[in-house]
């Protein structure tokens, strides 16, 4: 360097380096001679991933590093009469943006139908990455999946993504298996996709009745009449054979139910007339059992009332009245007769009278026969 010799070094403001493009200028030094000069930069280590030009200009160059390097850089300057070479300068990356990259927990989960709804203990991927991250996108096959769980698409402070269940699992109707690919975009980068395997598996159900109850009203019958049908009853969510059966407490007894069908049937004929109550009530359980014993029973209320099934029944089998001739007014008295009826309650109960042949004698609601000559 003729007459100076000394070499002027100014400092750009530093960026972060991933977020300049390739070919910027980070950083310029001035070397002042009358000569035509030659530039050369090295670094420590090498290779050297920036570009110095004549003009004393440091560019960016492609193969810039993708994580935190430091560098010692040294210029040299040569007029073709001498070299000179600049001190020493420090060069530190720092908060360079990486790819955000996954590590499985775990790539596969398996959960029982019936979970329940919300966070899970499953932990399936960590996070890493130096920077703030943004989202997570996950895509669900087959679509459906996406009713049934859910990944959080931002990140805890734990960085650990744990899988959520979103609704109720039903795996005879659900999909029983379900691929998660799931990737991370930190505002600079996306991070590869990682896929996860969910596995819903069975668990053994108790039967479903179609409906919650059944009540049903009837007067007295005899045994082996039917006394309640329902063409719906309950299925076992796994489709085994559903076998009934019915209990009414102290009841239990009065009522069957076939195996295989809700068809109720009176068992033994319960008689309010015999009982001397005017109408009962039978609260019972029907159970449905299904071919692992798993089981499920709703009420069923059988209310009975009064039938008119006694017919009357004269206290005696014949009556004989004496009338003399001369003796008796028309519509006196010729006699009374008594009967009864067992039903418990009106008008099943109730009397009527008549009489034949109606020439001679009429009958009142008291019983009383009565002459319609003297
Ligand atoms: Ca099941
Ligand atoms: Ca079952
Ligand atoms: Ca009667
Ligand atoms: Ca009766």
């Amino acid at each position: 360097m003729t007459g100076s010799g000394f070499l002027l070094i100014s400092v750009q403001p530093n960026a972060l380096p991933t977020s300049i493009p390739v070919d910027t200028v980070i950083y310029v030094v001035d070397v002042r001679d009358d000569e035509q000069l030659t530039l050369r930069l090295t670094c420590d280590p090498s290779p050297c991933p920036f570009a110095l030009n004549n003009d004393g200009e440091v560019r960016v160059t492609s193969d810039f590093p993708k994580a935190q390097t430091d560098f010692l850089w040294t210029f040299t300057a040569d007029d073709s009469f001498v070299s000179v070479t600049s001190p020493t300068v420090n060069v530190a990356i720092t908060g360079i943006n990486t790819p955000p990259t996954f590590v499985y927990l775990n790539n596969s989960a398996v959960v029982a139908e019936k979970s329940p709804i919300g966070l899970t203990d499953i932990k399936l991927l960590a996070i890493i990455d130096s920077n703030e991250l943004n989202s997570v996108t996950v895509t669900f096959t087959p679509a459906l999946c996406a009713n049934m769980f859910f990944l959080p698409d931002s990140l805890t402070s734990s960085n650990v993504l744990v899988l959520n269940v979103l609704s109720e699992l039903d795996y005879e109707t659900d999909p029983t298996y379900c691929t998660l690919h799931v990737t991370l975009f930190d505002g600079l980068f996306t991070s590869d996709p990682c896929v996860l395997t969910v596995e819903i598996i069975d668990v053994d159900e108790n039967p479903v009745w179609t409906d919650s109850a059944y009540v049903q009203t009837l007067t007295e019958v005899t045994s082996g009449t039917t006394v309640f049908t329902s063409r719906y009853g309950a299925s076992d969510p796994e489709g085994t054979n559903v076998s009934y059966s019915i209990s009414c407490g102290t009841d239990s007894g009065f009522l069957s139910v076939e195996k295989h069908a809700v068809v109720v049937t009176m068992a033994t004929t319960f008689d309010l007339d015999a009982a001397g109550v005017e109408h009962y009530k039978m609260v019972c359980n029907l159970t449905a059992t299904d071919a692992e014993s798993n089981m499920a029973a709703i009420p069923f209320t059988l209310r009975i009332e009064d039938a008119n099934d006694n017919y009357p029944v004269f206290k005696k089998g014949s009556y004989t009245f004496e009338i003399y001739q001369g003796n008796k007014s028309i519509g006196s008295e010729v006699g009374k007769v008594t009967a009864t009826d067992a039903d418990i309650s009106s008008p099943n109960n109730e009397l009527t009278f008549s009489v034949s042949p109606t020439t001679d004698f009429y009958i009142t609601g008291d019983a009383i026969i009565h002459s319609k000559s003297e």
